[in-house]
């Protein structure tokens, strides 16, 4: 059997010559126009990014190497007595495009397990910041800590650069990374929110089942894990924090650099940060109700004063997507049937808005898409279990995140994608390009 590195450097191998051949046979083929537009408001559209590990179509949401998220799920090996399959085949399947069989997602997970240790200075480095910290901001620091273990940065500065050869440097960076998020997600969970207690990994156990384990929480919490990380993991590679890792990579920096700017960017407001508000903004009002599932009414009113106080609704809108991110249908379809939650008041609530903020956001005539995205039903799963530190939320994105950021920036390396460096104009020039006198 091939291991995980045999086989992507036999598909690396593979794509090299069909990336060489566009770039110097067809540099010149036109993608499209770039119009003032989307100079100011984000480039949204450009088509100037390359990635074979998962496409965004507007109307029908992400495809994980050409598979829809149910044929996702259907088609990876499962982990012994789940329904839901190994994170660690999952990382098989973005890195090579080949659906591993259970043996091979197997030997990942034991290769994880290997390298999961969290070093003793990232945990002073965690004790050392403020208990108050954000945990977006005690998660990025630990990631940078870690750069001085990279293999990527010690074998560059020992002067063996080699082009052809360094995707595999960043390979062994991207795997170490991806071994010890989830345990560094858990230690700073217990650190801040459950006593400073902590509980050591089960060498039994695969990705998502330790996960849970060293979060405290019972099954089937580690099938919540599972799902979350995978669901997570990539949104093709214009988003912000994908876009912001292989930014970064570009320069040649390594993952540790490259992977903490990534999260920096998901813990924004209008990106992963979302999941957070979301349950900000639904406890606040059902507070403010006492607790009930409020009338129709209510919920209308309450849609319509966060928009008028010039808020957005977090959860909803998406700046590629323009119906229901299956991403959410998929969390909703899990909330559907398990029993509890199903009928679990704040998933009612979920549902409730889910049935009325696109005609209000329709209505209010702003947003080009009315519909939820990931953010707006990732967090009541999470209340359900009793993960109620909703400021944690964005952490939990971060670790299935890394799955796509990684395997794209292993790919970057492997493909020699240039330093990202697009052109700026100024103001006067929009101008007389608009004909403005
Ligand atoms: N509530 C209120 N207004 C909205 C919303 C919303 N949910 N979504 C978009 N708009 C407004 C937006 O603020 C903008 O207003 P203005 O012209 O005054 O600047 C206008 O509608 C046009 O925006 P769009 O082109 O539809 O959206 P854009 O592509 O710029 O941004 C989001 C996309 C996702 C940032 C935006 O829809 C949003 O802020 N949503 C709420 C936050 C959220 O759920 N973010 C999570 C995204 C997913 N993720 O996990 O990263
Ligand atoms: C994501 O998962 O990154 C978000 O949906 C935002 C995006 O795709 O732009």
């Amino acid at each position: 059997m091939s291991t995980l590195k045999e086989t992507l450097f036999k598909k690396i191998q593979e794509q090299r010559p069909r990336t060489a051949r566009l770039a110097k046979e067809y540099a010149g083929v036109s993608l499209g126009e770039v119009t003032i537009g989307q100079a100011i408001t984000g480039a949204k559209g450009v088509k100037c990014l390359v990635t074979d590990i998962s496409y965004l179509d507007p109307m029908e949401g992400i495809r994980f190497r050409g598979m829809t998220i149910p044929e996702t799920f259907a088609a990876l090996p499962k982990v012994p007595g789940s329904d839901y399959p190994y994170v660690e085949g999952f990382w098989y399947l973005l890195l090579t495009g080949d659906v591993p069989t259970l043996a091979q997602a197997q030997e990942v997970a034991e290769d994880w397990k290997k390298r999961s240790a969290v070093p003793e200075y990232v945990i002073d480095v965690l004790r050392a910041l403020p208990r108050d910290s954000h945990p977006m901001a005690m998660f990025s620091a630990s990631i940078i800590a870690m750069q001085r273990d990279s293999v990527f940065a010690s074998n560059y500065a020992a002067g063996k650069f080699n082009k052809m050869t360094c995707w595999e440097d960043m390979y062994e960076d991207c795997t170490n990374l991806m071994a010890k998020l989830g345990p560094i997600g858990a230690y700073i969970y217990r650190m801040k929110y459950k006593g400073d207690t902590h509980i050591e990994a089960d060498p039994n156990l695969d990705m998502g089942g330790n996960f849970a384990r060293m979060m405290g929480q019972d099954a089937p919490y580690d099938d919540v894990a599972r799902m979350y990380f995978i669901l997570h993991s990539d949104h093709e590679s214009g988003n912000v924090s994908a876009h912001t890792t292989h930014l970064v990579a570009s320069a040649l920096s390594d993952a540790y650099y490259a992977y903490s700017a990534g999260i920096n960017g998901l813990a924004g407001p209008l990106h992963g940060l979302a999941n957070e508000e979301v349950l900000r903004w639904t406890q606040a009002f059902m507070d403010r109700l006492g607790g009930e599932v409020p009338t129709e009414e209510k919920l209308k009113e309450a849609l319509w004063a966060t928009l008028n106080s010039g808020q957005v609704i977090p959860g909803y809108g998406h700046a590629v997507l323009r119906k229901t991110d299956p991403r959410y249908s998929s969390q909703r379809e899990f909330c559907l049937k398990t029993p509890g939650l199903k009928d679990y008041p704040l998933f009612q609530l979920v549902k409730m808005i889910f049935e009325v903020a696109p005609g209000i956001l329709t209505e209010h005539g702003k947003a080009k898409n009315p519909w939820p995205n990931v953010d707006a039903q990732s967090g009541v799963i999470q209340w359900y279990y009793g993960v109620t530190q909703y400021e944690f939320y964005t952490v939990l994105f971060g670790i299935g995140r890394a799955l796509g950021c990684l395997a794209n920036i292993t790919w970057d390396r492997a493909l020699g994608y240039g330093i990202e460096r697009p052109k700026s104009v100024t103001t006067a020039m929009l101008e007389k390009a608009a004909g403005i006198e």
